[in-house]
């Protein structure tokens, strides 16, 4: 098989809020187009995207998977993310890999969290985007609200390209209005052929029409001249500008359907093909230099038995099988062995893969996920895909004794698989200490990690990571100086710390050598720097990093034979922490974005549940028996939350959570995080 035409190609990730219907509805995409032959389902654990057995166990996505399917002689790459917060890192990654992405709503519940983060990355991106409602044909699904909603809040150029005919349970079909027929329910069968368009839908569809092509024409001046002098457009020259407006970002169609029963599918794919950009239109922002063959990578699977399996898009190409590349970053030589076309667990041999398109090959080196391979050595800067931070950390061991080494292994090759998973070692308490993005991250690597790699572990309570700061300036000269005997030791420094403002949201810490007349040699004073480094690593308050400081080196002394680097180090930090004790430390707390959606009659026990933890409210959003509260809380009062909730809502809510910033703990709170680190601290010295 020759490699496709990038002019022939689409790339979509499918992206959006947690089980909005994004697995689903690449399932019925993949039916539609006779890719498979039956549509699978969550509830049965059959889809060809959610193919991981966890993924299968828990009813939702935990890493994107990466399907093909041909429509009107274009091959559609769809990449399925998952929605969930703690799962990001995979989303991230698929959308440098893509032009387009659909994403997904909720016929229900509309604009959520997630949906919102998604658009910004994309629109970072400069990404081209459809809009697709789903879920239709539930109860107090209102196709219009949710067009409303993403209307107002995520852009005004968001248009209706598809309307519902009917609505909930009576819901029987979709119209097609740039084609302007309408599909009728299949029930989960193939969709059949264009229908004329129900005489009911008359005047909605004329209103959106006109909408449409309002919108369109606008972004097109020609068309716009014959579209004002009464002429009537053809529906390829609409279908040009359509395509043009969606490649410049200029329009965001809105199409609708119901996955789990395969409706609006041939109406979405016909819309991916002629709306959504190629790769030879819109191509990529990631450097290959000169390189005639380049791939980069975006995902990485760790099989303990296939070994590790690689997903990439060709950057250059066409790459074949038998190809050796280069990794700029190890300078290592990678073999492409055998270049795969991916369906969801399945992969098969291919030739070559072309310019733009996606597909994987297996037992690469030493190659992580956003590395870029070149067929020559170019100074190329792999892409910065800008991963979250992991927010929470759980202490770890293995359950049997040994077996400490397994379990390191594993999670480094999971790390591998999910850069927002990190295994580290506390240097205080030396625990391991598992960290990633949300409590169910990190149980599903603990799940892996037993299926996988064999190994038991436990994971105990989590550890807020706090940190330090001062709020006000103070100084502090300390003299370092043993002499006795020998060789001696001498340093003398004195420091002035001031708080520093934070940038962008960031904490930072800055080094400033104020020393005049040479009172210590230029040759010294990184040491006190260092010094200064060490001692910031663990606050007198609770242990944690202190940040926020700018420290000031104004004045000290040295000896012309007993100084050194070490005497220097130790003064610094001894300064330091003198200093710090006048400087009005305080302890800091992350502060999390929680989003909880429950039913109506829950509202009042959820609110004031969130109160007895320290939580603000931010807003609420009632929609369709739901209702949606933000608030804004300290990460040490929702480490546990889930049970919490699910016993308030009889297991119907459901919540999500982000980092937002972190903030000083309150006086009352704080004295008893001091107190129980200084028992910790006593008890370990004993
Ligand atoms: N009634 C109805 N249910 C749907 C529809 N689409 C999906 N569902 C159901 O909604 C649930 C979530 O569907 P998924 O396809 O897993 O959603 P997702 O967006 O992939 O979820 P994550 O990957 O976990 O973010 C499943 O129980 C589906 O059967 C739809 O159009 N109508
Ligand atoms: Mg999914």
């Amino acid at each position: 098989m020759p490699a496709t035409e990038p002019t022939k190609i689409r790339n979509i990730a499918v992206a959006g809020h947690r089980g909005v219907g994004k697995t689903s509805l690449v399932e019925a995409l993949l039916f539609e187009a006779e890719q498979t032959n039956r549509l699978g389902s969550i509830e049965q654990g059959t889809t060809v995207s959610d193919w991981d057995e966890h993924e299968q166990r828990r009813g939702m996505s935990l890493s994107g998977s990466l399907c093909h399917l041909e429509w009107k002689d274009r091959k559609i790459n769809l990449v399925d993310t998952p929605g969930d917060a703690g799962f990001q890192a995979d989303t991230y990654a698929a959308l440098r890999v893509v032009e387009g992405v659909v994403l997904v709503l909720s016929g229900v519940m509309g604009v959520e969290v997630n949906t919102s983060r998604v658009w910004k990355r994309a629109e970072e991106q400069e990404l081209s985007r459809v809009l697709f409602v789903n879920m239709l044909d539930r109860e107090r699904a209102d196709f219009y609200r949710v067009l409303e909603a993403a209307r107002q809040q995520l852009s005004d150029r968001c248009v209706a390209i598809q309307l519902p005919i009917g609505s909930e349970h009576e819901l029987t079909g979709i119209v097609d209005l740039l084609h302007m027929c309408a599909y009728m329910d299949p029930s989960g069968a193939r969709e059949g052929g264009p229908q004329p368009i129900p005489d009911s839908m008359t005047d909605l569809v004329q209103e959106h029409r006109e909408k449409l092509l309002d919108a369109v024409v606008e972004t097109d001046e020609e068309l716009m001249g014959r579209y004002l002098e009464g002429e009537e457009l053809d529906q390829q020259a609409v279908a040009d500008a359509l395509k043009q407006a969606v490649t410049r970002d200029e329009l965001y169609p809105v199409a609708c359907g119901v996955a789990t029963k395969n409706l609006g599918t041939t109406a979405l794919l016909d819309l991916l093909v002629e709306g959504v950009p190629s790769p030879a239109k819109k191509g990529t922002t990631i450097e290959f230099g000169d390189a005639k063959q380049a791939v980069f990578i975006f995902k990485t699977i760790a099989d303990p038995f296939t070994g590790r399996i690689s997903c990439f898009r060709v950057l250059a190409g066409p790459v074949s099988g038998d190809t050796t590349l280069v990794d700029p970053r190890t300078h290592a030589k990678e073999r492409m062995g055998q270049v795969l076309l991916v369906q969801g667990k399945d992969s098969e041999n291919v030739e070559a893969l072309g310019i733009g398109d996606l597909g994987a090959v297996a037992k690469l080196k030493d190659v992580i996920t956003g590395d870029v391979l070149v067929d020559h050595e170019v100074p190329v800067e792999p892409p910065h895909i800008d991963f979250p931070e992991p927010v929470m950390s759980f202490a770890v061991t293995p359950k049997a004794k040994g077996d400490e080494e397994k379990m390191a292994t594993g999670l480094r090759r999971l790390h591998e698989e999910d850069p927002t998973l990190l295994l580290r070692r506390d240097p205080q308490t030396g625990e391991q200490l598992l960290s990633g993005l949300s409590q169910m991250q990190v149980e599903v690597a603990v799940d892996r990690l037993n299926s996988r790699f064999h190994v038991e572990v436990e994971l105990h309570p989590p550890r807020v990571p706090y940190k330090e700061t001062i709020r006000k300036e103070a100084r502090a000269r300390h003299r370092y100086k043993k002499q006795t005997g020998g060789r001696g030791q001498f340093g003398d420094c004195a420091i002035v710390l001031e708080p520093l403002p934070a940038q962008d949201g960031e904490l930072g810490y800055e080094f400033v050598d104020k020393i005049v007349g040479g009172v210590i040699s230029q040759s010294y004073r990184p040491a006190v720097d260092k010094g200064v480094r060490e001692a910031m690593e663990h606050g007198e308050l609770a242990g944690a990093p202190i940040q926020g400081v700018r420290v000031l080196l104004v004045d000290g002394m040295e000896h012309n034979v007993d100084s050194s680097e070490m005497a220097f180090k130790i003064a610094g930090s001894m300064a330091f922490k003198e200093a710090y004790q006048q400087a009005d430390p305080v302890l800091l707390e992350p502060i999390m974005e929680l989003e909880v959606t429950v039913p109506d009659d829950n509202v009042g026990a959820v609110n004031g549940d969130l109160n007895s933890r320290r939580g603000r409210l931010q807003g609420m959003e009632p929609a369709g028996g739901m209702t949606t509260i933000k608030a804004e809380v300290p990460m040490a009062e929702i480490l546990t939350y889930s049970q919490a909730l699910t016993s308030m809502t009889g297991g119907r809510g459901d919540y999500s959570m982000h980092f937002l910033r972190y903030e000083e703990v309150p006086t009352h709170v704080a004295q008893k995080i001091i107190e129980q680190t200084k028992r910790e601290r006593e008890e370990a010295r004993v």
